[in-house]
Order: structure tokens, then C-alpha cells, then sequence
């Protein structure tokens, strides 16, 4: 995690155990599930990394670009580059919001041994190795969409010893998701995928029955080999066309499709990966769905502390587990992780947080908004509830951008149905 980022995480990780500590005091079996709810929040917010991903194709299968898609930015280089030493190793890709792990295997179908590489490796051999060194969350199998009928072969060869290796090394078969690249290619040529809305529809239609042969076919040849079958999650047809200024800026963004396969790599990769996927690829429908999950594990572990009494001084850990969440859905928005971003919001709910400058100064105001009244206990419908509400109003604020008056309003709203109907007061995913 970047260092500026440090203090917030300590602060978030230290309500946690200020939460255990509580914890204490409850019973069991409920503590245990209320443990169980904490290390799935640790997992949400605190235990994240970045995605492993391997990506196989061929040269000018669109590798590099599909990365610079995944990130809307230039951080691979495209285009023909000499195969050299340092390829088949597991690369950090960095971008404004985050860092994918990448194992390009550029290179591996050459044949030819890069100028430097070790003696005894082959490209296939320090592939292998990589694997096994570190687990791929997922693989990807790049074809051009206008080459799906060359002889794959020899790559699906290669898939399935990448597959075999990782199984060996750790225990498990990783995902294999097909994509076929260059979709905006197929005919007619002049119809634009990304522009749909603008396209005459019956030639549309056609481009995107085309797409769909290509996926049926690409299915078909991997469906066929009997050590990839089982893998296969899917095939998607797209397109990672974006075109870079030298300075680096967007010239042109035809891509088109990216934000599906984003949803496809999210359903695969475990928990702790999902959050780093979301704010690198700010695909929204991930950022909302995390977002609902991050509310729903914390409404249910602040409610799990009404059991006990609580007595007004113990809320302190609770609002600052809801300022944690605020904070936490800030980030997955994209922005820092910082309190600011709940010290920006909390005002425009009406919560009067004056000069607080830390999290728990920013706790301390935010009890009487979520327990007005509240003598030695807090319920927990009421704990519940003004938690979902709390993370209702943030997602729209951060994610969707609503008005002071929009979020106030959802606010009051949330409250009033999620005091009603605890298990309907969240979309389910
Ligand atoms: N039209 C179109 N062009 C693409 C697409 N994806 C990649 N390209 C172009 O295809 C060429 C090769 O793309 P790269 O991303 O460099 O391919 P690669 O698989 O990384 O190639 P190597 O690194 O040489 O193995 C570049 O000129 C890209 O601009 C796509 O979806 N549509
Ligand atoms: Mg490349």
C-alpha cells in the first residue's frame, strides 16, 4: 500500500481490534459469528493485493493493449518490441489507483532464445517457474478475433502445462477466461462496436453476429481439450483499441467490451483482489457492488454489538467502524484513503464534525447524528440500519455523484426501510 495511505489503514485496523476487544463481552456462538463477520471485513478492506494475472497469446494478440485497456492508460507498451530478458517474469503494473500483477508469456512461441537469457531456461521453462513461484488468479488466452481459425495448437499446449504447473505447485486449477481481441476488426469494418447507439442497426446486427461466431469458435477449441475443458469460464469477443498522444494522453478510445470482462476477472479472483480491480479498471458496477458488500459486512458486525449493553462511551468504536466504511467506499471510488473524504461528506448529511482531524474526533461527532437519544444502549435494528443508511448516502455520493439534498434524503429514507425491513434494506448482489 502506498505509505501516504499508512496511517488510515492502522486507524481502520485499530477500530478492528478496539471491536475484538468488545467483543469479549459477547457470548458464544454469537461472538463467533460476529469474528467470522470481522475477518471477512479484514479481507475487504485491510488483507487486499493485487490480482495475478497471466495473459497467453500470441505476438500482436493485443497482450499490452489489453492491459493499457484494463487501465484506461498507457503503462504497457504496445506494439512490436524485441523479446529481451525480463520477459516471464511476474511484472508490476502500476497505475494512478493501482497495480496489477502481470505474467506476460511474450515470446514463448518464438522458438528462439532471447539474446540473455539464462542458459538452461527456455521462455516456456521460466514461465512455468514463474507459476509456480506465485499463483495466477486468472489466465487469459488472447486470439485475434480474424485468427481464430489459425492452428492454435501450440498454444493451447502451452495453456495447459501453465495449468498443470500451477496445480502442482499449489493445489489448484486457476480460471481461463478466452478473449478474442481485435473485434472491431471483423466485417463491416466501418461499423463501430463502441458507438452502437450510432450505427445503422441491420449492420450492427451483423457485426455483432460475427463477434458471436468467433466466441462459439474460440469455445469450441477450447472446449475440446479435455485439460482446459474444466477451467473455461468464458469467451468474450472485444475490443482493447485506445490510441496514445505522445505525451501519453488519450487520443482515441474505441474499446469496447472491457467493462464485461472486468466483471468476469471480478467474479473469479478471490476476495482479496477485488478491491485493487475495482478502483484500477473504475469499471461502477464493480465499484457499487463492492461498495454494497463493504456496507452489509459492517451494518451486520455493528449490529452484532447490540447484544451487549453498551454502554454511550463503547459507540466510539461503532461510529468510527462507520467512519471506516465512509472512508472505505471513498477509496473504492478512487480517491485516497484518508478521512478527509469522510469529513467532505459527513457535513453535507448535516453532521456538524467542526475541526475533527482524526478518525475518532470524526466518530465522536457522528454519534448523536446515527444515535440521537441513545442513553446506555443502542439496538441493533437501530445500529443496523443507521449504518446501511450511512453507506447508502456514501455510495451515491462518492460513486454517483447526488446532490447534499439527494444524499440527506437518501439517508432518511434508507434509515426509515432498513429499520422496517432489515433484510431488504440492501440490493442483493
Ligand atoms: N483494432 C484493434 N487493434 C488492436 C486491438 N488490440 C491490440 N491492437 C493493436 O494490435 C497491435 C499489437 O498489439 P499489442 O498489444 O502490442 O500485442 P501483444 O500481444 O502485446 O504483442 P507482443 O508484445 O509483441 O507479444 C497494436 O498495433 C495494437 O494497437 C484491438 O482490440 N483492436
Ligand atoms: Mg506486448
Amino acid at each position: 500500500m502506498a505509505a501516504t495511505n499508512e496511517p488510515t489503514f492502522q486507524e481502520i485496523s485499530e477500530t478492528i481490534r478496539r471491536l475484538e476487544e468488545m467483543l469479549e463481552r459477547v457470548p458464544d456462538p454469537l461472538a463467533r459469528d460476529i469474528r467470522q463477520k470481522i475477518s471477512h471485513l479484514r479481507a475487504l478492506l485491510l488483507e487486499q493485493r493485487s490480482p495475478n494475472l497471466v495473459l497467453v497469446g500470441r505476438r500482436g494478440s493485443g497482450k499490452s493493449s489489453l492491459i493499457n485497456a484494463l487501465f484506461g492508460a498507457r503503462v504497457a507498451e504496445v506494439g512490436h518490441v524485441k523479446a529481451q530478458t525480463g520477459q516471464g517474469r511476474w511484472f508490476d503494473v502500476q497505475g494512478e489507483l493501482g497495480t496489477l500483477s502481470i505474467l506476460d508469456t511474450r515470446g514463448i512461441q518464438e522458438g528462439s532464445r532471447p539474446e540473455e537469457a539464462d542458459a538452461a531456461d527456455t521462455p516456456l521453462d521460466s514461465i512455468l517457474a514463474e507459476v509456480r513461484r506465485k499463483a495466477p488468479d486468472a489466465l487469459l488466452f488472447l486470439v485475434k478475433a480474424t485468427e481464430v481459425d489459425a492452428a492454435i495448437d501450440a498454444d493451447l499446449d502451452v495453456l495447459a502445462q501453465i495449468v498443470s504447473a500451477v496445480e502442482q505447485a499449489h493445489g489448484l486449477r486457476p480460471p481461463l477466461i478466452g478473449v478474442a481481441t481485435h473485434c472491431d476488426l471483423l466485417e463491416p469494418k466501418r461499423t463501430d462496436l463502441h458507438l452502437s447507439e450510432q450505427q445503422d442497426p441491420a449492420e450492427l446486427q451483423e457485426k455483432l453476429r460475427h463477434v458471436e461466431a468467433v466466441e462459439r469458435q474460440l469455445r469450441e477449441k477450447l472446449r475440446s481439450r479435455e485439460d482446459l475443458r474444466g477451467e473455461l469460464v468464458t469467451v468474450l469477443g472485444l475490443s482493447a483499441y485506445l490510441s496514445f498522444r505522445p505525451d501519453g494522453t488519450i487520443r482515441s478510445d474505441e474499446r469496447w467490451r472491457l467493462g464485461e470482462l472486468a466483471q468476469v476477472l471480478f467474479r473469479e479472483l478471490p476476495e482479496q483482489g477485488r478491491l485493487v480491480l475495482a478502483r484500477v479498471t473504475r469499471v461502477r458496477a464493480l465499484q457499487e457492488e463492492l461498495a454494497i458488500t463493504l456496507t452489509r459486512a459492517m451494518a451486520s458486525l455493528c449490529m452484532g454489538f447490540a447484544v451487549v449493553p453498551i454502554p454511550v462511551a463503547d459507540i466510539i468504536p461503532i461510529t468510527s467502524a462507520q467512519v471506516s466504511l465512509i472512508a472505505g467506499i471513498a477509496w473504492i471510488s478512487g480517491r485516497q484513503l484518508d478521512f478527509q473524504a469522510a469529513r467532505d461528506f459527513l457535513p453535507a448529511l448535516g453532521v456538524n464534525v467542526g475541526a475533527a482531524f482524526a478518525l475518532r474526533e470524526t466518530a465522536r461527532a457522528l454519534v448523536k447524528f446515527v444515535f440521537p437519544g441513545a442513553g446506555n444502549v443502542v439496538s441493533g435494528a437501530v445500529a443496523f440500519a443507521g449504518t446501511v443508511a450511512l453507506g447508502t448516502a456514501a455510495r451515491a455520493w462518492f460513486l454517483r455523484g447526488v446532490s447534499a439534498e439527494e444524499a440527506r434524503q437518501l439517508y432518511a429514507s434508507t434509515r426509515a426501510s432498513a429499520e422496517a425491513h432489515p433484510d431488504r434494506a440492501l440490493p442483493q448482489a
